[in-house]
């Protein structure tokens, strides 16, 4: 650790103080001599300096913080430039580092390659040599902090790849229509159900989910209601039931005059299913009343599932009721539910309300189901959902 840098003439201008601060350097060498001759080298260029006389104090101070750029021997007593290398990388990806050394080993110039070392100088190095390899490894630091991190870039990439994948859902939606059935057997209505042929959404709750984290689920249900709206099949055999969140029930394009959706309020019941809260207020009631005013009418949706209560009831003052297929599973065979299941339609039809079985799976539900009284019966016993409605 001979000859130190030769003094330039030149000096680096930063901005005056006050705007942005002067690039705080920490200068790691063991040689004491070379350290206060590097130093007033970078003090005198304008930065500001201070030095660790070993790894130790090194791995202190950046532990401090509040440095801009490291520059290290890379042969010191104990812990070496390696090492603060490694301390510097566990704590900051960017951090810009440039190494000194009056021995290379190919062994720490690959350990310094990897770990992201800005510059490997090799001692004696020449005062100008040294300021422009310091000045450039401070500036591309800047630049990198300016830049999302690498951990920001990530979110923004998954973020990117699930716009991506919810547009090509969006792209190709389309609807499956499942029928409700009379007790007689015969043709009711159809349920409109959300699906995508986008292979990383092909669950609708799976495109739900994307639709809510990239705050799209108003886009997604209007694109829903357009899609039904639009295809004559189903209208032509009678009622089309469709599923709106709360939020759905409020929103404002819901009822835009020139939307398809509304031309065809008089053959459309809007299921709302109470997975949030329903707001109970009067901005709901003066909403239903709007609603059925334009034609609708409303179903309270999956009554029996674990997120649902008994306030859609008072609510809605829905025309029809659902009950979930939780309820209606096993229903032959769970005297609890085949009271609760009588308990509901008993209320319901006291209430004028009429109640559909939903999701009847096994010839043993559908009969106590009629038995018990309900008016409609869906599930895939009786119809899976398809691409074309059934014909009326
Ligand atoms: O929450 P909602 O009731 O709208 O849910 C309807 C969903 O239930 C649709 O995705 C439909 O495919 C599904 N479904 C309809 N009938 C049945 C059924 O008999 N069994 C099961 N497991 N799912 C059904
Ligand atoms: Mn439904």
């Amino acid at each position: 650790m001979n000859a130190g840098p030769v003094l330039p003439d030149a000096r680096v201008e930063f901005p005056a103080s006050g705007v942005v601060p002067a690039p705080h350097v920490l200068l790691v060498d063991d040689d004491t001599g070379l350290l206060g001759v590097t130093r007033e080298l970078l003090e005198d260029a304008g930065y500001r300096v201070t030095a660790a006389e070993d790894g130790e104090a090194a791995i202190r101070e950046l532990a401090i913080g509040g440095y801009d750029l490291v520059l290290t021997d890379v042969g010191l007593p104990g812990l070496g430039g390696v090492d603060v290398l490694k301390a510097v990388r566990a704590r900051d990806r960017e951090l810009p580092v440039v190494f000194l050394t009056g021995s290379p080993s190919l062994e720490t110039a690959i350990d310094a390659v990897q770990l992201g070392a800005q510059r490997y100088l090799l001692k004696p190095v020449a005062a100008t040599e040294l300021l422009d390899a310091v000045a450039a490894a401070a500036a591309e630091g800047r630049q990198r902090r300016q830049r999302p991190s690498a951990a920001d870039r990530q979110v923004d990439g998954l973020e990117a790849g699930l716009t991506r994948a919810f547009e090509r859902a969006l792209g190709s939606l389309w609807i499956a229509w499942q029928p409700l059935f009379r007790r007689d057997g015969s043709l009711f209505a159809h349920e409109a159900l959300l699906r995508s042929r986008e292979p990383a959404l092909v669950r609708p709750a799976q495109m739900l989910a994307a639709a809510e984290r990239l705050g799209r689920l108003g886009e997604l249900a209007a694109r829903v209601r357009a899609c039904t709206a639009t295809d004559d099949r189903a209208f032509a055999s009678g009622l089309v039931f469709v599923n709106l969140t709360p939020a759905d029930l409020l929103d404002p394009s819901l009822l835009a005059a020139e939307a398809p959706f509304v031309a065809r309020a008089g053959s459309i019941v809007l299921e709302i299913t109470e997975q949030a809260p329903l707001e109970t207020g009067s901005r709901l009631r003066e909403r239903l009343r709007e609603l059925r005013a334009a034609g609708f009418r409303i179903a309270l949706d999956d009554l029996g599932a674990g997120h649902s209560n008994l306030n859609g009831f008072a609510a809605l003052e829905p025309d029809f009721v659902k009950l979930d297929m939780a309820l209606i599973r096993d229903v032959d065979c769970e005297p609890v539910k085949r009271r609760l299941v009588r308990a509901m339609v008993e209320t319901c039809h006291d209430l004028g309300i009429a109640v559909v079985a939903e999701g009847i799976e096994r010839p043993g539900e559908r009969a106590v189901v009629e038995e018990l009284g309900c008016d409609l019966l869906q599930g895939f016993l009786l119809a899976r959902p398809a691409a074309a409605p059934l014909a009326g």
